[in-house]
């Protein structure tokens, strides 16, 4: 069985938003479109608590960007962003998210950030997502959504070290595009056994 997978389609990530990705908007459709295919459709939601430790507001002498060390390894610096309940953190709202099957929340321990839909970015505690999709029967994912080059990318990564296949939507993700991050981004999820393919092709062989 496989599933469609919509990462962080949310207003702080569209044109207007806190970390606003170029484009972030025009994935909508395409998900959109996509969501009609799959029995199964689960969405993930950045959720971070007010005074997040990702947030360079929460950091003496700080600008949205940089990178600091911390326990677990590098961390970007973001613009203060998808804030528990507030409305940069609610879905797109033209994403159809009527038969979404699950809404998995991360982000929402203070000290650490996720990335990843599987893991938080120290690589040690889980979402519980792993669980759930084995628990389902669910072998193969077909990922959308945003960063390309930050969650979707930790995400796929984590997934198939998880043992999933995965096929990401070219056109149903876009990036931030930090010095260069998103052309390496696709070389590691390609280099680590990743797919490309379309939306046209998934919505004519599906
Ligand atoms: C994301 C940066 C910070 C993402 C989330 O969804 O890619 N990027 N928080
Ligand atoms: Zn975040």
């Amino acid at each position: 069985m496989d599933a469609l997978l919509v990462t962080d389609v949310q207003n702080d990530f569209c044109p207007g938003g806190a970390l606003a990705i170029p484009d972030g908007d025009r994935v909508v459709p395409v998900i959109n479109r996509l969501t009609e295919l799959f029995e199964v459709v689960l969405h993930t939601q950045d959720w971070h608590p007010a005074g997040h430790h990702s947030f360079a507001s929460s950091h003496k002498d700080k600008e949205p960007f940089d990178v600091i060390p911390l326990d677990y390894g590098d961390q970007v610096l973001w613009p203060d962003h998808c804030v528990q309940g507030t409305d940069g953190a609610a879905f797109h709202p033209e994403l159809n998210i009527t038969r979404s099957q699950l809404v998995l929340r991360k982000g929402f321990r203070k000290e650490i950030d996720s990335y990843s839909a599987f893991f938080e970015n120290d690589q040690k505690t889980v979402t519980g997502l792993g669980g759930y999709l084995r628990n389902r029967g669910i072998k193969t994912l077909y990922v959308t959504g945003l960063a390309a080059d930050f969650c979707v990318k930790w995400t796929v990564l984590d997934a198939m070290k998880e043992g999933f296949h995965v096929n990401i939507v070219e056109d149903a993700v876009r990036g931030i595009d930090l010095d260069g991050s998103l052309k390496q981004a696709w070389k590691e999820m390609l280099g680590a056994g990743a797919r490309k393919i379309s939306s046209d092709t998934l919505l004519h062989h599906k």
